[in-house]
């Protein structure tokens, strides 16, 4: 018999299914407001979705549990909007959490898809494409010499975990409290993303022998990083960070926050992952690291380099990426890993984005979006506090500052919910919870983001 470990399974965690169909928060009903979104057919869908779909959903995130009430189901997008299920258009700043940075149904990204599909959808044999998206990573992000497609970014942070710990031969990975790598066993402890808007930021489920390899730290706190390497410094394979915070709210770096990082990892042998799934092309068209001038040791990606299709990918010097089977030791794989569809859209969706004054056209129109925000925040003398960095922003119900996990989830998430449905009800849609990002697109013009603030007078005069 192998040997067994005395694992503690985590309490059974059993919340009551509430299946609750109606339109939405405090009370919200045609009848009381005649003025709310139809969502007539939406919720028959939610209500058929959660016989044979968990919550009625495929991620916890699409049931609008931050914000109460049921989501909307969506039949198309094109460009910045999207209609929904009862014929809702709907200007989109959430854009599938991150990932369609051309906007919907990009017509450069279908051409790519269906030119590829023609020739077939998968071979798990090396095709040429997954060579060109590779080389067009390694020339836009700083820290790549060498990457691994994956098909999300949650197996592309467990994978460069597992290469962390298998080149140092240490166990301990440091993670920030709030942020989000995934559904990874060792990095559901104190995270952000959906696990706080659904408030187990530590996940059930989860052995206590994995949990107690992961060691959590307030984020932008140098004095807390070197205090965990005091301890237990000799046994920490990796600090896994979000470089800018995107998990709960959007929250940068510190002036010197991320050298601190690089400095401690180096000084102690460990090494700095930046997780830039949501930051990747997003933060700066190099990512943060970009931004920033940080070089990590690995950084992973995703979301965008997908183009809309499940790619995620991880990467760094030649050196610790060639510890990976087949040439090395530690072991990773997947049957879809690279397939021809997702580097098909990947690679149009990068092509586009990295041509001249893209990138910055899409941070400016954010910059617009959220300096009109603010001056409509301080008229209706609503305390906000705004972030952005590069194209992925945040409007934080709270008089600020917002520097990490504690002072972000001190932020008013009644207001927040009431500010979703109020724009949602004008026809705009932000992420359904105050921990998470509002990102732009290529595809919003004057007119959507003019649509956006005028809906945000109004809503402002009534939270
Ligand atoms: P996926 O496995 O969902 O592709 O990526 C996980 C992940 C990893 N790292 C960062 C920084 C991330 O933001 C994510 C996923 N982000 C969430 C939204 N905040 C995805 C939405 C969802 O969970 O449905």
């Amino acid at each position: 018999m192998g040997i067994v470990f005395p694992v503690k399974v985590a309490a059974c965690y059993n919340s009551p299914i509430n299946v609750n169909i109606q339109p939405g928060p405090l009370g919200r009903s045609k009848e009381s407001n005649p003025d709310i979104m139809n969502m007539e057919t939406s919720n028959g869908l939610f209500e058929e979705a959660n016989k044979t779909l968990v919550g009625g959903v495929n991620s916890p995130v699409r049931a609008f549990n931050g914000v109460g009430g049921n989501p909307f189901f969506v039949r198309s997008g094109k460009g910045p909007v999207i209609t929904d299920a009862d014929g809702n258009e709907l200007i989109d700043y959430v854009l599938s959490w991150g990932p369609l940075i051309l906007g919907h149904a990009d017509a450069g990204i279908e051409t790519a898809v269906r030119e590829a599909l023609s020739r077939g959808a998968s071979f798990g044999i090396p095709t040429e494409a997954e060579i060109r998206l590779a080389e067009k990573l390694v020339e836009i992000v700083p820290c790549l010499e060498k990457v691994r497609l994956v098909n999300s970014g949650t197996e592309a942070t467990m994978s460069a975990i597992r290469l962390a710990r298998g080149y140092t031969g240490r166990d301990l990975v440091v993670k920030i409290e709030g942020c989000y790598h995934g559904h990874v066993d060792s990095l559901l402890v104190k995270a952000g993303s959906g696990l706080t808007t659904l408030g187990v930021p530590t996940s059930p489920g989860i052995p206590e022998g994995i949990a107690a390899t992961t060691l959590t730290v307030p984020f932008n706190d140098p004095a807390a990083m070197e205090a965990v390497f005091k301890a237990h410094g000799e046994n920490i394979a990796c600090v896994i960070v979000e470089p800018v915070a995107g998990n709960m709210g959007v929250i940068p770096p510190e002036p010197g926050y991320l050298a601190s990082l690089q400095k401690i990892c180096k000084g102690q042998g460990a090494l700095l992952i930046f997780d830039e799934v949501m930051s990747g092309f997003r933060a700066a068209l190099g990512g943060a690291q970009e931004r920033y001038g940080i070089t990590p040791d690995l950084c992973t990606l995703g979301k965008v380099i997908g183009g809309g299709l499940p790619v995620g990918a991880y990467g760094g010097s030649a050196e610790i990426m060639d510890h990976l089977s087949p040439v090395g030791p530690v072991y990773q794989a997947g049957t879809l890993s690279g397939n021809p569809l997702a580097t098909a859209a990947g690679l149009a969706a990068l092509d586009a984005l990295s041509q001249p004054g893209v990138f910055a056209n899409i941070e400016a129109k954010l910059t617009e979006l959220g300096t009109g925000l603010g001056v409509i925040a301080r008229e209706a003398g609503i305390p906000v506090y705004q972030t952005q960095v590069g194209t992925m922003a945040c409007l934080f119900f709270h008089d600020g500052p917002v520097r990490n996990y504690a002072e972000a989830t001190a932020s008013d998430t009644e207001r927040y919910a009431k500010f979703f449905w109020g724009m949602l009800d004008r026809g705009v849609y932000f992420a359904p919870s105050q921990f998470e990002a509002c990102f732009m697109s290529r595809a919003h013009e004057e007119t959507h983001i003019n649509k956006t603030l005028d809906a945000a007078r109004e809503v402002f005069a009534t939270l």
